[in-house]
């Protein structure tokens, strides 16, 4: 026979730790009350020892060393994935929740096996707005000062105009800012497109009437507040419910911010009923940690498209999964 000693702060919970590990095949040989040294007030451990045949204790005891050695080293290779993730600007709150997914311990045993896993979760994190055009479609894109929605707007007019064929309008609203008309309607005129500028909400409705045969318009909402914007979304939306129009509208955030900005600026603007994102100025950073905790958090929200550089109309990506993937990981 061989003895083994639990202790806990109540002899149930000791005898509780024994029948745990040996199931009944126990007997308890003694129990005691151990006060413990340099406690301010008397504090008490209970003690209990029990003896067991040699076989199931040899048995028990393996067992627990190599349990002991499997938390360990899951411990060590969670330790480590984090550094990993966390290095390239994850933050540990979106990998604790990937990795509090996993069911098997087979993956937790290996540091390989992890970030691969991992690596596996952003990817399905990163969720993409299938380019849908059937139909006739009003392409809105909303955003802060100077994130590149004009730009944007080129960009996109060129690949539905001159790569799809579609009849577009370019729309915007310029009398919140110096030079918006211009520098949209020079993009339009360069591609030979409508443009339709306009100077309040009011004048919207006449003026979609005389754009009514085309496929698709895209709106540009230069310098308008966000509360502004869901104005503008109900009269547009007032004024097509006669026509046929579908309206999808696009937060533009920069990959530039970081990730308590790219929140807030969502949380701002998601009272709009937003149907995608599209990152812009991908070319200005390395690090896109920020937009891959943004997705994590946010797995409801596609996104469309990305920009990664100011030339007009070429800097436009549509594989959004496999550029932000390659740039994660490129630098792992
Ligand atoms: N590096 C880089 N610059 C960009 C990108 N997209 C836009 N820009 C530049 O950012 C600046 C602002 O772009 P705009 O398209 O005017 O931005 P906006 O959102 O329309 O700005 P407002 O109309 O003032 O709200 C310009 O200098 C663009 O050339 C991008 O993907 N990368
Ligand atoms: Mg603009």
């Amino acid at each position: 026979m061989r003895h083994d000693m639990f202790t806990a702060p109540t002899p149930e919970e000791a005898y509780f730790k024994a029948k745990s590990k040996y199931g009944f095949a126990f007997r308890l040989v003694s129990a005691r009350q151990i006060i413990i040294e340099n406690s301010k007030e008397e504090e008490y451990i209970c003690e209990i020892v029990v003896s067991v045949n040699e076989e199931l204790y040899n048995q028990k005891n393996r067992e627990q060393i190599i349990n002991n050695d499997k938390e360990i080293e899951q411990k060590v290779n969670i330790k480590s994935a984090l550094d990993i993730f966390n290095h390239r600007g994850i933050s540990k709150k979106s990998i604790e929740k990937i990795i509090d997914k996993i069911d098997s311990d087979e993956i937790l045993s290996s540091r390989e096996k992890l970030v691969s896993f991992i690596i596996n979760e952003i990817h399905n994190s990163i969720k993409v707005k299938e380019e849908n055009l059937d139909g006739k479609n009003i392409i809105m894109l909303v955003g802060t000062t100077g994130v590149g929605k004009t730009t944007t707007i080129a960009k996109l007019a060129s690949r539905y105009s001159q790569g799809m064929k579609k009849h577009i309008a370019l729309f915007n609203l310029d009398n919140y800012k110096v030079g918006a008309k211009e520098q949209l309607s020079n993009y339009a005129h360069n591609m030979g497109i409508t443009h339709i500028s306009i100077d309040s909400l009011d004048e919207f409705s006449s003026k979609l009437d005389s754009i009514e045969e085309h496929d698709l318009i895209l709106v540009d909402t230069t310098g308008i507040s966000p509360f502004d914007i869901d104005k503008l979304l109900k009269k547009v939306e007032y004024i097509l419910s006669s026509h046929k129009y579908k309206i999808y509208t696009n937060l533009l955030l920069s990959a530039t911010s970081k990730y308590e900005d790219l929140q807030d600026i969502y949380n701002s603007f998601s009272f709009l009923d937003l149907d995608s994102v599209i990152f812009t100025k991908l070319d200005e950073t390395n690090h896109i940690g920020s937009i891959i905790n943004f997705l994590i958090d946010n797995p409801n929200i596609p996104v469309s498209y990305l920009s990664n550089g100011q030339s007009v109309p070429k800097d436009i990506i549509v594989d959004v999964k496999k550029y932000l993937l390659d740039k994660f990981v490129g630098t792992l």
